[in-house]
């Protein structure tokens, strides 16, 4: 936790200067550029601190869920840390020190130092030691508890992980047969586009492993916040397997404008992604559905007089809540990014930067945040005081207002045409250009606005943090902060297949093996010439 927060520091940070710089309000040192700032901002924020907060929540919800590690999957799990710890530190050097400017996809044919590949490298590797940890700890479980189904926290922990390092298969190869020979120049040329296909086959799930665990804390703590219990188990799980079904065969639809690929594969893998939205409206439907129920308990009546009775004033509640909602165009936007058509249009514009802080920036994020205001007390034993949980309030507030001035901007510029990923420039004061500041969403001062009201938020969450590791007092018996809230999971109906990983990981690797085989060995067969690296900062 302590680790994913000093990322949040650094990478909100730079996202100040970025949006400072993209309205013309500063200037960086020559020993900064901001090639080198977005990368910081996108590695910090995309891959640290999502990485290192979902580790905490899952390690300690796995403890929580099949009990107290023994010695070897606790000395693993520290193994694993130490190992990410290190890649992440050595990765923010070399990003730093001007050797990596090559933005968190590091997309060839950008070349950045090859040690900048290894630490990477080690970054997964830790955490697969982690998850194999995690993994082990499981097995053991169901070893002892025979023909039992496993508690849905654990359930759910395990298909992330599982899709997780599947995913990162893609990844590895890359960085393993393309990217660390290419840097340290034992091969002279790499394939861009195989490259970019490896990459994006862990992209895409990527996305969901962000995802996941902040499900895990809509369709678990919500319920239990609410007095009430998981809607319905069987849901739960078959939504989750799903998820890893549809998550993985997909990454061609951020590829849908490079040549090279036949249309049929791309068409293909769009239609898979489209099934994601199965398991997204089951999520949505199972949710509405603990609330209203949750609701009538408590003497709602008619269609929406179970909203007045959702308990507003506890911040683990409401900040869940404004996260799902922030998810509603945050999920419709991605319909729009991965239509093959309507992407011609919204492709590298800031409207994809735009719909990403209204995933991953908030519902993601802002989820974490909801989770750390009791998680951090339950690990420290403190409480989080009156004062913290209005400091909490005013904290999710901004940021909800904050991003929504920022990503609306974002929107509209890149709908007009803004491009993501430069250095402000006007193009010689193209009128085409100045006409996207006249609008009312789409000017300066509201992407500058949001930015410092975000950035603000973010500084308040970091003194939250503070406070409930080190200042608060000792919580006492019973003390509601200072619990790791689980609804309760009736699994007593649900089918046994369920939990039968040889069925969903076969099913799986056959998703993958019809989407993959045939574009990626037309790209080694049929393999473009070569690209030699390029260092353009
Ligand atoms: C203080 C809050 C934040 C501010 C002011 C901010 C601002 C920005 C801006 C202006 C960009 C666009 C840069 C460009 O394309 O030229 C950007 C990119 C990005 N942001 Fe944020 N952001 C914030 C928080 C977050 C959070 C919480 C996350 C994720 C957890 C995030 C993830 C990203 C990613 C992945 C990129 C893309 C980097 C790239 O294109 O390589 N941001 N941010
Ligand atoms: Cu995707």
């Amino acid at each position: 936790m302590g680790f994913a927060y000093t990322a949040f520091l650094i990478g909100t940070f730079c996202g100040l200067i970025q949006v400072f710089m993209r309205n013309e309000m500063i200037q960086l040192p020559a020993w900064l550029d901001y090639y080198q700032v977005l990368t910081v901002h996108g590695v910090t924020l995309a891959l640290v601190y999502t990485t290192f907060f979902i580790y905490a929540f899952l390690i300690t919800g796995m403890s929580k869920a099949l009990g107290s590690f023994g010695p070897k999957v606790a000395r693993w799990s520290w193994i694993g840390f130490f190992v990410a710890a290190a890649g992440t530190v050595w990765a923010t050097i070399e990003i730093l020190s001007g050797r990596a400017s090559v933005l968190y996809t590091f997309y060839a044919p950008l070349k950045a130092s090859g040690w900048f590949y290894v630490s990477l490298a080690l970054l997964i590797i830790g955490t697969w030691i982690i998850s194999f940890a995690l993994i082990a700890h499981y097995v053991k479980w169901r070893k002892a508890n025979p023909g039992v189904m496993s508690p849905l926290f654990a359930f759910m922990t395990i298909s992330t992980l599982a899709m997780w390092i599947i995913a990162c298969l893609g990844v590895v190869a890359a960085v393993v047969f393309m990217f660390i020979p290419w840097a340290f120049g034992w091969v002279d040329t790499i394939n861009v586009e195989l490259s970019r296909t490896l990459f994006w086959f862990f992209g895409h799930p990527l996305v969901y492993f962000w995802l996941l665990p902040a499900y895990m804390a809509w369709y678990l703590v919500v319920p239990k916040l609410l007095g009430t219990k998981v809607f319905s188990d069987s849901l739960a799980r078959l939504s989750f397997l799903l998820f890893i079904l549809f998550s993985i065969p997909v990454g061609l639809h951020h590829q849908l404008t490079e040549p090279g690929v036949a249309d049929f594969w791309k068409f293909l893998q769009v239609t898979l992604t489209f099934m994601v939205v199965i398991p997204t409206l089951m999520t949505a439907f199972s949710l509405f559905a603990t609330f209203e129920i949750s609701g009538r308990q408590k003497g709602a009546k008619g269609w929406f007089g179970w909203v007045g009775k959702l308990p507003w004033n506890d911040i683990r509640f409401t900040s869940l809540f404004i996260a799902m909602v922030f998810f509603i165009p945050g999920g419709a936007g991605g319909i729009i990014n991965t239509s093959f058509q309507l992407n011609e249009l919204v492709h590298n514009t800031l409207w994809v930067v735009g719909h990403f802080h209204i995933t991953v920036g908030t519902p993601v994020a802002m989820t974490f945040m909801g989770i750390s205001f009791w998680l951090i007390p339950y690990l420290t034993g403190r409480t989080l005081t009156k004062t913290t949980k209005k400091l909490a309030f005013i904290q999710i507030i901004s940021w909800s207002i904050g991003m929504l001035l920022m990503s609306t901007a974002q929107h509209v510029l890149g709908l007009l045409g803004a491009p993501r990923r430069t250095q402000h420039s006007n193009y010689s004061d193209h009128p085409t250009v100045l006409g996207w500041f006249d609008g009312f969403f789409s000017n300066t001062a509201t992407l500058a606005i949001g930015g410092i009201i975000l950035f603000f938020s973010a500084m308040l969450l970091i003194v939250i943090v503070f406070r409930l590791w080190l200042i608060e007092p000792r919580s006492e018996e019973g003390d509601l902060y200072a619990e790791f809230p689980i609804a309760e999971s009736d699994a007593s109906a649900t089918p046994r297949w369920l939990e039968n990983w040889w069925i969903w990981l076969g099913i799986a690797v056959a998703l993958i093996l019809l989407a993959y085989t045939f574009p990626i060995s037309h790209m080694i067969q049929d393999a473009p010439p070569g690209s030699k690296g390029f260092i353009n900062w």
